[in-house]
């Protein structure tokens, strides 16, 4: 059986202290905290000291790419601008003791090219390129995740991450999945997961309306089947988010707290076990 590891992205605890969140997820038995992207608004310090109190670790961040923060924005100084974020993510993330980071080339939301696709694709691959080597350094992982076409227009699937992963040609930058977004991009979401194989390293999980796993429509057996089949050791981590049109708004709705933080981690360790 494969060493899964378990983490939820606190993304979706808004209005509450970050220690809380940890101290939660160390309760119900996770393995690591997925933290927001934000450095500047975040004090590394105090987190570090409260996840080694709880005795949990930091399983990745999770960047938040912004208009500003765009890696194939036509502007090279926007491009210029995401790549120090990603470095600033990458001494957050060493800090915490996290292994990666996620990534998606273009802005959040931002659903229409502005330049010719080779263009884009050669601004995607130097920016990470750049990015990568910086966290590589470090020791840092970038994990290229692949966003449904509502929300981004340059990677939906998990095969256009692998060919940007091996465009940029280093060992630290690899793919991600997100079960939410390959509900609506891929054909066959295990096959996906195994034609990926040791390049996958990070795994977002959330039902097909974006609620703890088990309650929307996903069949998680063969995506359980095919992460045990290619060896996946690395973490699932819980990205829950509420069912509006702007699901990022911050709105707080009580269940995304100790209720599906508990039934993520006991529905996926029931599963996992009966692989
Ligand atoms: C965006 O929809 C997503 O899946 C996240 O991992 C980043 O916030
Ligand atoms: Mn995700």
């Amino acid at each position: 059986m494969a060493k899964i590891k378990y983490a939820y992205n606190t993304l979706v605890y808004a209005g509450e202290e970050i220690e809380q969140g940890i101290e939660r997820l160390a309760r119900f038995g996770y393995d690591g905290v997925e933290f927001v992207g934000e450095p500047d608004k975040m004090d590394a310090g105090r987190i570090r000291e409260s996840l080694g109190r709880h005795q949990i670790s930091a399983s990745s961040i999770c960047a938040i790419y912004t208009p500003d923060r765009d890696l194939v924005s036509s502007r090279p100084e926007i491009r210029q601008n995401a790549v120090r974020y990603l470095k600033s993510c990458v001494d957050f993330a060493k800090t915490l003791g996290a292994q990666g980071i996620s990534v998606t080339p273009t802005a959040n939301m931002k659903i229409h090219a502005e330049a010719d696709a080779a263009t884009e694709w050669k601004w995607a691959v130097e920016s990470l390129r750049e990015a990568g080597s910086y966290a590589g350094e470090h020791g840092i992982r970038l994990a290229v995740e692949a966003w449904n076409r509502y929300e981004n227009y340059l990677i939906n699937r998990l095969e256009q991450s692998l060919a940007l992963v091996t465009d940029v040609g280093l060992p630290n930058v690899g793919c991600m999945g997100d079960t939410y977004h390959m509900n609506i991009e891929e054909t066959d979401m295990a096959q996906a997961f195994r034609s990926v194989g040791d390049k996958l390293f990070y795994v977002h999980f959330a039902d097909s309306n974006r609620a703890a796993p088990g309650r929307g429509h996903i069949d998680f057996r063969p995506i359980a089947q095919a992460l045990t089949d290619i060896g996946y050791e690395g973490y699932i981590s819980m990205e829950l988010l509420p069912p509006f049109a702007d699901p990022f708004g911050g709105v707080r709705m009580e269940e995304f707290y100790d209720r599906y933080s508990q039934e993520s981690i006991e529905y996926l360790r029931k599963l996992f076990q009966s692989i």
